[in-house]
């Protein structure tokens, strides 16, 4: 170990040294113009602080518009976000936990997170290019027969939570924030689709209501408890690792990212899931029907299948 440790020590002071010799010896390396690179700042993130990287779709209310998503909720376009968001955890395993609504995902790096170096701007955009290019690498998988027109984009923020507190509040804040939309959302679409209001009719009569107002309209003119609709559109996705059973493959584990559909703001959710704050290994877990039948779990189990026939077919064709 220490004979490993002395050879790379020397193998950088010779890298240094090469260098250095290079920088004045040969005018095509190391030239006059590197001092530039010092222009460039150090943007390590602080130590010891929840990372919260936000992406946001940029004006999707056209390009929902435009691709004919239903409304308020598209099932299709709500997946497919939440699958180009499966790619970013499996990439990034600091992510502990995400939660995603409408045209945002929220990714949560573990506070003791060490990816690289915590520099923000190599996270923040590594982690938003990843989500956009599977948001449009799997358009077909989700999206079909609809045909992509143009193509999305997302902005993408950090921000930074010092305590466990505070990390947890940022989550609630975006679960009531979906309840509070979907509720206005699903009114104002009923008045329009079905009510026969204009816009800016059914926008009028919701001015100024309150939830239960709004609760009202929805049970007496159109027969609908709120509380009966699916809990993807009143709760959000939640995103977690888990080590599930794959179906079909005698009982085998895999550590998969499962979606929830729940209340996070209680401390039921933190209790029921520790290892999020404690940054444990995934824990055993057993989906129930609704996860299991998903298509964000469907997918992960044909890829796991895929590769275990795979497998089985190489080692059936090796000598
Ligand atoms: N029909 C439909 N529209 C959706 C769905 N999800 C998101 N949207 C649209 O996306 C918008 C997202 O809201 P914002 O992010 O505030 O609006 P934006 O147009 O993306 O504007 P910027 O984020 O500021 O660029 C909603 O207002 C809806 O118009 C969906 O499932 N169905
Ligand atoms: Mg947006």
């Amino acid at each position: 170990m220490l004979n490993l440790l002395c050879r790379k020590k020397a193998a950088n002071v010779i890298s240094l040294v090469s260098k250095r010799f290079l920088s004045k010896s040969s005018p095509m390396a190391n030239s006059k113009f590197d001092y530039v690179r010092n222009f460039e700042k150090n943007d390590a993130i602080l130590p010891n602080c929840w990372i919260v990287v936000r992406i946001d779709g940029k004006a999707f209310h056209k390009f929902t518009k435009k691709h004919d998503f239903a409304k308020p909720n598209d099932d299709n376009g709500l997946n497919l976000m939440s699958y180009a968001a499966v790619q970013v955890m499996k990439e990034f395993n600091e992510i502990v936990i995400a939660f995603g609504q409408s045209d945002e995902y929220s990714f949560v790096l573990h506070k003791t997170a060490e990816v690289y170096n915590r520099r923000e701007s190599k996270i923040l955009t590594c982690i938003n290019s990843l989500f956009t290019s599977s948001y449009v690498f799997y358009w077909n998988t989700f999206c079909e027969p609809k045909k992509l027109l143009y193509p999305p984009s997302f902005d993408a923020r950090v921000v930074l939570y010092p305590s466990d507190e505070d990390m947890r509040n940022y989550l609630s804040w975006r679960q009531a924030d979906t309840h509070i939309n979907n509720l206005y959302n699903t009114v104002f679409w009923k008045l329009v689709l079905e009510g026969g209001r204009t816009n800016v009719e059914a926008q009028e009569d919701l001015s100024g209501t309150f939830s239960a107002d709004k609760n009202e309209i929805l049970f007496s003119r159109f027969g609908i408890n709120y509380n009966n609709l699916p809990q993807m559109y009143r709760k959000g996705t939640i995103l977690l690792r888990k080590n599930v059973e794959v179906p079909k493959l005698d009982g085998k584990r895999t550590q998969a990212i499962v979606p929830f559909f729940v209340d996070l703001i209680k401390d039921q959710f933190w209790n029921e899931h520790a290892e999020v704050l404690t940054r444990d290994r995934p824990q055993d877990y057993k989906l129930d029907e609704e996860q299991l039948m998903h298509p964000l779990m469907q997918k992960q189990f044909d890829i796991v299948c895929k590769r275990k026939n795979n497998n089985k077919n190489t080692e059936q064709n090796s000598p």
